[in-house]
């Protein structure tokens, strides 16, 4: 009887605590609010037309690779309250028709702007059409849409895709020059972004008009790697197994060189700038250009992430009533173990 009773008083002291947590809870969410900590989590869902601000709806196309986390994170810094803004945020999974489904919404929700990063370059006149009848001025981030018509889009902040391909194949030229090796043989593997992504179609393009030119660069394959790590690790060990001798490897993003990497040194061999494998990456994110610094990624063409505030330019200027040009690049370098010094590693946000 003792034991019981002991048992029924500390779970009526538990239920107490219990209580007085939650409330403590409710009482700092409560503060939180009042402080306006949570200013930039809109407070309610966006009604048609009633807010001050310039609302702006973004269709993000996925969460693919630590180049797109940066990049969202660059939409959500900019389009703040405190900037003016009224953002309505999606994320379509690495899907078109997710985001042709947002870009409706948006225009349902009659937002002042849609900003988007199109997964692939083609089937996007219908929507754009939906929107241009809407009055929806859109604005393209990061990739590019292949229109009929390009009044659908009233520019796209970008990076110069074919340039940053350009840069690769420029950089292998100086480096077998510089090891003597120009005219031999060189064994070369490719692992391409989403297929039909303008990144992916520009860096491609970009890579073979330096690499036409070079008869002894023979290009043994060429694949899809999605952008992701695991997806160019498992491509990777396909070649690995298919061709004996791969003397350079380049990969259009940073995600699918970590696991190119990974798939190389799991076949014994080894990379880099005293490597087995020269190896050509584009994104210049932390992490790669750390291995930039280590001697393990040879070089890292930059793309750069943050195009948030590239956007809201623009979306000023609309604002003011001032003309737009059709394509805005972003600031990129091209980064190599003589130049990732540690304050380009220290400010390096993504
Ligand atoms: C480039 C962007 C690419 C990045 C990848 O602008 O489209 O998509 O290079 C990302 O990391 O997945
Ligand atoms: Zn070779």
């Amino acid at each position: 009887m003792e034991k019981k009773m002991e048992q029924s008083k500390s779970m009526h002291i538990n239920k107490i605590a219990v209580i007085l947590l939650s409330a403590l809870l409710v009482f700092m969410l409560m503060l939180g609010w009042g402080l306006g900590l949570f200013a930039d989590i809109e407070e309610e869902p966006y009604v048609n037309g009633d807010t001050d601000r310039i609302v702006v709806g973004v269709s993000q196309l996925g969460s693919e690779s630590r180049w797109r986390t940066a990049n969202t994170e660059s939409v959500q810094n900019t389009f703040t309250q405190k900037n003016g803004y009224f953002l309505i945020f999606n994320n379509a999974r690495q899907k078109q028709e997710n985001q042709i489904k947002a870009l409706r919404s948006f225009i349902s929700q009659r937002v002042d702007y849609i900003v988007f990063s199109p997964v692939v370059e083609t089937g996007w006149d219908t929507v754009l059409q939906e929107a241009k009848e809407a009055g929806i001025p859109v604005i393209l981030m990061d990739r590019n849409v292949d229109v009929e018509d390009d009044s659908l889009y009233v520019t796209c902040v970008g990076s110069d895709f074919v340039k940053e391909g350009e840069q690769a194949g420029y950089w292998l030229e100086k480096e077998l020059k510089k090891r003597g090796a120009a005219d031999e043989d060189i064994h070369i593997v490719v692992l391409k972004g989403t297929e039909g992504s303008s990144s992916q179609i520009g860096r491609t393009e970009g890579f073979f008009s330096v690499a036409e030119d070079h008869d002894n660069w023979i290009v043994l394959g060429q694949e899809y790697a999605d952008f992701t790590s695991a997806k160019g690790r498992e491509v990777m060990e396909g070649m690995l197994r298919r061709y004996r001798d791969i003397d350079v490897v380049v990969s259009q993003n940073d995600d699918m060189t970590f696991g190119a990497i990974e798939a190389i040194r799991e076949s014994g061999r080894t990379v880099g700038v005293d490597g087995d494998i020269i190896v050509i990456s584009v994104d210049g994110t932390h992490d790669a250009l750390t291995m930039v610094a280590d001697g393990m990624i040879n070089v890292d063409i930059e793309c750069n992430p943050n195009q948030g505030e590239y956007v809201s330019d623009v979306i000023e200027s609309l604002e003011n009533g001032m003309e737009v040009e059709k394509q805005y690049y972003v600031d990129e370098n091209v980064f190599t173990i003589d130049n990732v010094t540690k304050d380009v590693l220290s400010q390096r946000n993504y």
